[in-house]
């Protein structure tokens, strides 16, 4: 059974996935008001180039019963540990968690917290967005890297994200893609913020972009991630380019007046850099210049 914990944009794309192969799915709501709104809305629809399904997966919230053997978060970072904690006590001795959050730092604190079970790591460029509650849009195909850092063997569950159609690969290096991905977000997210512009629009600030990528080279080497750091300008430059009509998914955020995941990306960084000792100056300087931005329009700034 596949207990998927959050039904938003991820969180859908999996279950209806999973679901629609074949393979058995509970959905684990927020609280009864949700749960009660979910079973309103008859199950999750996704809309798949042009054409919408809809899903009646079953759900639950957290306080049912029944073990949990396998558990995909699908929380945004900065709500992960949380949710993980209101199920910890169903995870059966032998669970596997696995953590589709973007960034750094909620996969440790939900680690901590779970030190029972197998928590396993996944970074996505698959792309999807909530058009309404439990009504999902695919909008981008990608793929999806997961990885163990405590243990390289691959779990036995592959198959069914096989499949179920789930483009992934299992990887022995998962810190090294979501250190590369964190860094690629860094370089290009809060500045696409604090101009309020297009990815492609950072083509005008070339020696910010530059700068940026300099400094979080430096980090990676200093964390011992030498291999995300080759190439990092470079890759940078060709995201822009090949995302350049795109918003990116921190300026979405901002835009919306939704809580970004600043604290798992820039936040990370800039802590990761103080705990080296390394003296940057442009990654605490964006930071602040983010903090500001984003207390000035009300938003959590952490
Ligand atoms: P989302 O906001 O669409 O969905 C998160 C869901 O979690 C929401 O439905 C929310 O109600 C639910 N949730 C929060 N706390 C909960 C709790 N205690 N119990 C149950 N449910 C709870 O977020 P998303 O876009 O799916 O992103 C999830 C993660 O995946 C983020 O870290 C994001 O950066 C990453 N990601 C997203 C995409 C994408 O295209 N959406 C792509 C790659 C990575
Ligand atoms: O992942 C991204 C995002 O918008 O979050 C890209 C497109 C790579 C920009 O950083």
């Amino acid at each position: 059974m596949w207990h998927i914990l959050g039904a938003g944009s991820l969180g859908t794309l999996w279950a209806t996935r999973l679901a629609r192969a074949g393979l058995p799915v509970a959905l684990i709501l927020r609280d009864s008001q949700r749960l009660a709104r979910y079973q309103q809305a008859g199950g999750l629809s996704l809309t798949e180039q042009g054409h919408t399904h809809r899903y009646p997966i079953a759900a639950q919230t957290a306080d049912a019963t029944q073990p949990i053997t396998r558990l995909l978060v699908a929380c945004k970072a900065y709500d992960a540990a949380n949710a993980v904690a209101q199920v910890a006590q169903r995870l059966s001795p032998d669970a596997q968690v696995i953590l589709l959050q973007n960034g750094l730092g909620s996969q440790a604190q939900v680690a901590a917290l779970v030190p029972q079970a197998r928590c396993i790591f996944a970074s996505s460029t698959e792309g999807a967005f909530r058009q309404e509650d439990f009504q999902v849009v695919f909008a981008g195909q990608g793929h999806t890297w997961l990885g163990d850092p405590q243990d390289s063997c691959a779990p036995d569950w592959l198959g069914d994200l096989q499949q179920a159609g789930i483009s992934h690969e299992w990887t022995p290096d998962i810190l090294s893609r979501l250190w590369r991905k964190l860094a690629l977000n860094c370089a290009i997210n809060p500045l696409t913020v604090l101009h309020d512009c297009r990815n492609g629009e950072l083509r005008q600030y070339p020696s910010e972009v530059a700068a940026l990528c300099d400094e979080l080279s430096q980090l990676l080497l200093a964390c011992g991630q030498a291999s995300a750091a080759a190439g990092l300008h470079e890759q940078v430059q060709q995201v822009i380019e090949a995302t350049a009509h795109n918003y990116s998914s921190m300026h979405q955020d901002v835009q919306q007046g939704r809580r970004t995941e600043i604290s798992y990306l820039l936040g990370y960084a800039c802590r990761a850099a103080h705990q080296q000792q390394l003296p940057l100056v442009q990654l605490p300087a964006l930071q602040q210049r983010l903090v500001h931005h984003l207390q000035a329009r009300g938003l959590p700034s952490h």
